[in-house]
C-alpha cells in the first residue's frame, strides 16, 4: 500500500522574483511568488516547495518575506531552502511559515546540521535536497547550485542523509532540469530502492507521460517541477487526471 503521488510545483526564487533557468543556467523571469502560489494551490497541487537558489546572507530578509508572502496562500503543505546553513537559519524559515526545511551543499559540507534539524523539527520535516549529475554508470553529488562535484556517489550520500535523520530526499537531476525532455527515471529508482523514506524525483518534466514514467519505473514517492507549471504548459488539474485515469494513485478530483 503506498501514499497517494505528489505532484509538487517549485518556485526557485532569486529576490523577490521566481526565475527559471536550463541546466542550472540562462535564468529567467517566470512570475511572482505570491501568484503562483495562489494558482497552484488553487489548481490542486499536493505540496509547494520554494527555493532561495541566489541564497547570500544580505538577500536573507528578502527571502523570509517570500517565504511569508507564498505561505499565506497556501492551504497545503510548504518546503522551502537554499542557503540553509545551520539550525538558526531551519528555525528562520519555519517561523515565517515553512512547513518542512530542505538542505543541500550545507549538509554536504556539514552532514550533523540534518540530524541537528530532524531532532529540533522531527524527521518527516527535513528533505534532503541532493543535485545529481550522472559520470559513467553512476551520478555524482553536486553543490552549489549544481556548479561543483562534491566528489561523491549520490546514492551512498542518499542512504547516509537518511541515516542520519532525512525524512525525504529531493532529487534533482542537473542534467534534466529545464530540457523538458522527461526525468532522470534510471537515477529516481535507484535511490528509490537504496532509501526507506519518500523519494521526490525533479528535473526534466514536460508530458504528462513523464510524470506516469517517473511513478512507475522510476518508482518516485513524489514528482517535483518548475518549466511546464509557470509556462502554463500543463495544468495541474488535467495532469493529476491524466495520472489517475492512467492507474497511478494520486490525490484526485482536487
Ligand atoms: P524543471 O525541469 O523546470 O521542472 O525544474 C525542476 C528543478 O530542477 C528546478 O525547480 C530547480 O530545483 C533547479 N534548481 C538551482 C536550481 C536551478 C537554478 C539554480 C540553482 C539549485 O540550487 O537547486
Amino acid at each position: 500500500m503506498s501514499l497517494a503521488h505528489r505532484i509538487i510545483p517549485c518556485l526557485d526564487t532569486d529576490g523577490t522574483r521566481v526565475v527559471k533557468g536550463v541546466n542550472f543556467v540562462g535564468l529567467r523571469d517566470a512570475g511572482d511568488p505570491r501568484a503562483l502560489a495562489a494558482r497552484y494551490n488553487k489548481e490542486g497541487a499536493d505540496e509547494l516547495v520554494v527555493l532561495d537558489i541566489a541564497a547570500s546572507r544580505d538577500r536573507r530578509p528578502t527571502f523570509l518575506e517570500t517565504i511569508r508572502r507564498v505561505a499565506a496562500e497556501l492551504s497545503i503543505p510548504l518546503t522551502a531552502g537554499g542557503g540553509i546553513q545551520t539550525l538558526e537559519d531551519g528555525r528562520a524559515v519555519v517561523r515565517a511559515g515553512a512547513d518542512k526545511v530542505t538542505v543541500n551543499t550545507a549538509a554536504v559540507a556539514r552532514p550533523e546540521l540534518i540530524s541537528e534539524l530532524s531532532r529540533e523539527f522531527g524527521a518527516q520535516a527535513v528533505v534532503l535536497a541532493i543535485d545529481a549529475k550522472r559520470n559513467g554508470r553512476h551520478w555524482d553529488v553536486m553543490v552549489r547550485g549544481g556548479r561543483e562535484s562534491a566528489s561523491r556517489d549520490v546514492v551512498e550520500w542518499a542512504r547516509e542523509g537518511v541515516s542520519l535523520g532525512a525524512g525525504e530526499i529531493l532529487l534533482t537531476s542537473v542534467d534534466r532540469d529545464g530540457t523538458q525532455i522527461g526525468f532522470d527515471t534510471e537515477l529516481t529508482r535507484e535511490i528509490s530502492e537504496a532509501v526507506t523514506v519518500p523519494v521526490i524525483a525533479s528535473g526534466g518534466a514536460k508530458l504528462p507521460k513523464h510524470f506516469v514514467d517517473i511513478f512507475k519505473e522510476g518508482a518516485a514517492d513524489a514528482a517535483l517541477a518548475a518549466s511546464i507549471f509557470h509556462d502554463g504548459v500543463q495544468p495541474i488539474r488535467a495532469l493529476k487526471e491524466f495520472l489517475f485515469k492512467n492507474g497511478v494513485e494520486v490525490r484526485w478530483p482536487c
